[in-house]
Order: C-alpha cells, then sequence, then structure tokens
C-alpha cells in the first residue's frame, strides 16, 4: 500500500518537512498521487502538515492497527513479523485459515478493524465494530498432536489474560474453555480453528477478539449485561496498538513455554488465572448437561469435573456456566 510507504518516509523524517517532489521521486509516482494518499491518510485521522513551499510534514497518528502503527512498537522475535490488514474483513479466522492453506507461515497475524461476520464457537456470532476492539488471528504450526491442540487454547488464553494485565492493570480470570472475564463479564473471547491429519497437526488458527474501547451502551441488548471492555472496567480507553503489542509479545512469550517447558508450566499459569477449583458449575456439552464441582483440567486440557452422584467425568469441549452465586437475600 502506497500510504503505508508514504507514512514510513514522514516517520523517518519527524522533525522536517518532506517535499512532494521528494517523495513522488521515491516512490516513482506522480504529485498529485501523492497528494490524494495524502488526503486519503487525512481521512484516516492522520494530521499531516502541509506546506506549498516546504512539503509535508506528519503531527499525530491515530490509533489504527495498521503494520506501520504496530510494527515500530513490536518486540517481539517472529510474532506478528507479518501483519496481514484490513479494514475490514467477514472473519479474520476465515481470512488466516486461507492464507494457511496456500502457504503462510507461522507468526503471520491477521488483523481487521471490523469484522461483518465475526464467529464465536458452534457458529455462535461474535460482536466487533469498527476501531473499538482487537479482531486477531494468528497462524501457528506446533509440532504437538492434534490431541493436544487444546493446550495451544490455554496457552492463549493465559497470554491474553497477561497482556490485559500488563496494559490495564487489570487482573482477569479466565473461564474455562475459552473466555476471558473482567468482573464476571466477557471482555475477550478465543477460537481456534485446527487443520490436521491423524497424528500431525497442520497449522492451527488462533482467533481472539478483545472488547477494548466499546462503552457499554454499544453492545447489543442481548450480550450488555454479560459484555464487557477494558474501557469500561478501567473508566479509560487503551491504545489499541499498545494493547496489539503486549498480547503479540506474551503469545510468543507462552508459545515457547508450551513447546519448551511442555503443558504443565501453561497449566501451572492457568489454574492460578482461572481458580476452577471448587466452583459450581453447570457445563453443556455436546447437547448433555453435566452439573457438579470443578475439580481441575489435565494435562490435554479437558476439565475434570464431580457430578452430583459422585462420578468423575472428562469433558472435551462445551459452554460452562457458573452456579454458585450468592443467594438473594429476603428483605
Ligand atoms: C467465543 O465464542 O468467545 C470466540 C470469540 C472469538 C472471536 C475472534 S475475533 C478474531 C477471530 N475471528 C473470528 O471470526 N473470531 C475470532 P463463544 O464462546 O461461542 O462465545 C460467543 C458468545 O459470546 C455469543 O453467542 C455472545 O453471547 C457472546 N458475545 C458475542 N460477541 C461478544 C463480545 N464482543 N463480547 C462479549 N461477548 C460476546
Amino acid at each position: 500500500m502506497m500510504e503505508e510507504e508514504i507514512l514510513q518516509l514522514l516517520r523517518d523524517h519527524p522533525s522536517t518537512f518532506l517535499s512532494g517532489e521528494e517523495m513522488s521521486r521515491r516512490l516513482k509516482v506522480s504529485r498529485t498521487a501523492i497528494w490524494k494518499r495524502i488526503r486519503h491518510l487525512r481521512s484516516l485521522g492522520y494530521q499531516i502538515e502541509a506546506s506549498t513551499r516546504s512539503g509535508y510534514r506528519l503531527i499525530h497518528s491515530p490509533d489504527l492497527l495498521t503494520p506501520s502503527e504496530v510494527k515500530p512498537l513490536l518486540k517481539t522475535k517472529w510474532m506478528g513479523k507479518v501483519i496481514h490488514y484490513f479494514n475490514s474483513l467477514d472473519s479474520t479466522n476465515s481470512k488466516a485459515y486461507d492464507l494457511a492453506t496456500h502457504g503462510a507461515e507461522e507468526g503471520e497475524v491477521v488483523i481487521a478493524e471490523s469484522q461483518l461476520k465475526g464467529r464465536g464457537r458452534l457458529g455462535r456470532k461474535w460482536f466487533s465494530p469498527p476501531y473499538l476492539t482487537l479482531n486477531l488471528s494468528v497462524i501457528l504450526r506446533p509440532s504437538i498432536f492434534p490431541q493436544q491442540a487444546s493446550l495451544i487454547t490455554l496457552m492463549a488464553a493465559v497470554a491474553t489474560a497477561e497482556a490485559i494485565e500488563k496494559c490495564s492493570g487489570l487482573q482477569p480470570l479466565i473461564k474455562w474453555p475459552n473466555d476471558i472475564l473482567l468482573k464476571d463479564r466477557k471482555v475477550a473471547g478465543l477460537l481456534n480453528e485446527i487443520q490436521s491429519e491423524t497424528d500431525r497437526i497442520h497449522f492451527v488458527i488462533l482467533g481472539i477478539g478483545v472488547n477494548l474501547n466499546i462503552d457499554e451502551r454499544m453492545f447489543p441488548k442481548e450480550i450488555r449485561s454479560i459484555a464487557t471492555s477494558l474501557k469500561r472496567e478501567r473508566g479509560e480507553a487503551v491504545l489499541r496498538k499498545e494493547f496489539l503489542r503486549y498480547l503479540l509479545e506474551e503469545l510468543e512469550r507462552w508459545y515457547k513455554v508450551l513447546l519448551e517447558e511442555g503443558g504443565d508450566a501453561v497449566l501451572t499459569a492457568w489454574r492460578k488465572r482461572s481458580q476452577i477449583k471448587g466452583k459450581s458449575v453447570r457445563v453443556t456439552s455436546f447437547g448433555e448437561t453435566l452439573t457438579g464441582i470443578a475439580v481441575d483440567v489435565d494435562s490435554s486440557g479437558s476439565l475434570i469435573l464431580k457430578t452430583e452422584n459422585g462420578e468423575r467425568k472428562r469433558v472435551v469441549a462445551g459452554d460452562v456456566e457458573y452456579t454458585n452465586k450468592a443467594p438473594i437475600s429476603k428483605q
């Protein structure tokens, strides 16, 4: 994108003007083409000072998640070094799946400012309005068995929770298997999709949606009482590109922990962040509903439950509801 190249040139000259002539020479396009792109950049929120004699100077950048905004902040070795950025997509997971099928490498990421058909699990919808959320999909090619793929979800949940804490100071809790909660409301959700053979994973698409700057009244009515955002809980907007930076760093770190130290190291961090042990839960799994006490999560990421009649059950996938809410007192 030529806009990216123009921004790069302007950033390389932070305290001086760069003439339109110089820019058109470097980018091998006409001065009118440069002017049109500058106008477009301004419409996106970039403040670019223009002087007929001296040229252009970048004064202020908006909080977009474009590669040119994000890359200067990134301190990762390989995660997010290639960013496929879109203003709008149906779903970043679908796009990433497509890219991975055509050979995209581990660590490449897809970001969209908004999703038209953001996806949750089991065909559910994910609300992702423009410029207020993070919609991220990461391509991973782990050399682990397909049966261990749930560990990737646990790893991503830990990384997302840590990024939230680093960015906001808030302490989120993880709810099995893929929710991140602040004060019992969902602030982020994970959707992992995997392409594999019986004993080999081709790739995993790690989809992460985080509500960053959504105000409460902006949430659709159906989820208003169960969803929240970092802005709502913190009382102040977060810089989205800074959050993305933390998240990519944490993902790189925890993925390394998983591959080098194994699932136990991730599970230890996950248990601390989930406080699931001993909680009364109702679990819906493949159309069946189970109630009981959560005992733990095992080494493959499954939930272990002690049911009301004392049986131990292992749940591989499903939805959890906490049922030990304080009783409403009678007056
Ligand atoms: C999830 O599913 O929580 C997975 C969400 C993953 C979204 C990311 S965004 C980037 C990537 N690209 C995609 O297309 N998806 C991933 P699940 O556990 O099934 O929860 C879905 C339910 O959460 C919905 O049925 C709503 O009740 C609720 N929900 C929808 N949008 C929400 C939001 N923005 N915040 C909180 N809750 C929401």
